[in-house]
């Protein structure tokens, strides 16, 4: 599927989309608003807009923490994120959960949690229902370089493999667990490596060219669909912050953010729309003009929700 201009121009806005949440949570989190920590996606949207954007209505994505991009295409608004992270009353735990810990199975969006790799089995459930009930449908786990470390991630990955169930695995390869490079993470090059392990058949991409993404996953997903079992997509990319605001990353070298910074995913797309002219100067303002009342009005009305009444905690919580 080649996306067309009206799509290329959509990809563009979730990307500076995506962006721009980011920039004003990190506005929220230094005003004191924020409970808890911000973790950014600078540098990483294109995977999760890229990946998002080639699924259909009825499949199922397990994001996480930097992967707000998926959630703002699967539907949730910039306001939910923002009431989420600042534990509004009326964001959508109203307040009993924070950062992006929220989902809705009708939009396919299974709440992120912190349990790295706990999401891929549950993804496994997903497909096998599907594959019994004969529904169409792809799960999409988003899993970190460091994630891909842990046991439920083996148990999952090769249950997957072994019973072919429709499972794409998004493995964000961005150099860095907390402050824990790759290298001393794991003993191999590149995530595809563990794919083979198990016999699930993958690719590597260059995570911060969107339309590769977009493609690697429109192959990922019909190969799930098809029967054929997972898939995993590696994709490269830098993680362009601490681990989350409070984190300076000082233990990152100056010289690799310098790199990446000139890859930045937002620049790279708009220099190809530019040298295709798929995107003239007075398209991309109106883009921006878009983005920038948006984003206002949504902070506005997230900035004024009170926070839940005290004697609410407990309520829903309990069945
Ligand atoms: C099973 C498990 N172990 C440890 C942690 C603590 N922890 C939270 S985030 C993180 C680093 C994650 O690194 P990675 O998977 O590469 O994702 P990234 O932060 O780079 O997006 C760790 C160790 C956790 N949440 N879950
Ligand atoms: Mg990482």
């Amino acid at each position: 599927m080649n996306p067309s201009r009206a799509q290329l121009h959509e990809l563009y806005y979730f990307l500076r989309l995506n962006r721009r949440v980011d920039e004003q949570l990190v506005n929220f989190y230094r005003q004191g608003k924020v409970v808890g920590g911000v973790y950014s996606s600078l540098g990483q949207e294109a995977i999760s807009v890229g990946t998002a954007y080639a699924l259909e209505a009825q499949d199922f994505v397990a994001p996480l923490i930097r992967n707000v991009g998926v959630m703002l295409i699967r539907g949730f608004r910039p306001r939910d994120v923002f009431l989420q992270y600042m534990a509004r009353k009326d964001g959508p735990t109203g307040g009993r959960d924070a950062n992006t810990h929220f989902g809705d199975l009708a939009r396919g969006v299974l709440a992120p949690i912190s349990m790295l790799g706990e999401t891929l089995p549950v993804c496994c459930g997903i497909a096998l229902a599907a594959r019994m009930r004969r529904e169409p449908r792809v799960a999409v786990a988003y899993i970190g370089d460091g994630g891909t470390s842990t046991g439920s991630f083996h148990e999952g990955a090769n249950f997957a493999a072994v019973q072919k169930l429709a499972v794409v695995i998004v493995a964000e390869n961005n150099g860095w667990a907390y402050s824990t490079p790759t290298e001393k993470q794991m003993a191999i090059r590149s995530l595809t490596e563990r794919a083979q392990g198990y016999g699930i058949p993958a690719a590597s991409v260059d995570g911060n060219a969107v339309l590769a993404v977009h493609a690697a996953m429109a192959k990922a997903a019909a190969h799930a669909r098809s029967g054929r079992g997972p898939f995993l997509i590696e994709c490269r990319t830098m993680r362009m912050k601490g681990h989350a605001e409070h984190d300076d990353a000082r233990y990152v070298p100056k010289a690799l953010l310098e790199k990446w910074r000139k890859r930045d995913p937002i620049l790279l797309f708009e220099k190809f729309l530019r040298a295709k002219k798929l995107m003239t100067p007075k398209e991309k303002t109106s883009i921006e003009e878009r983005l920038e009342s948006e984003i206002r009005a949504e902070a506005a009305f997230a900035d004024s929700s009170p926070l839940p009444p005290g004697e609410d905690a407990a309520r829903p919580v309990w069945a």
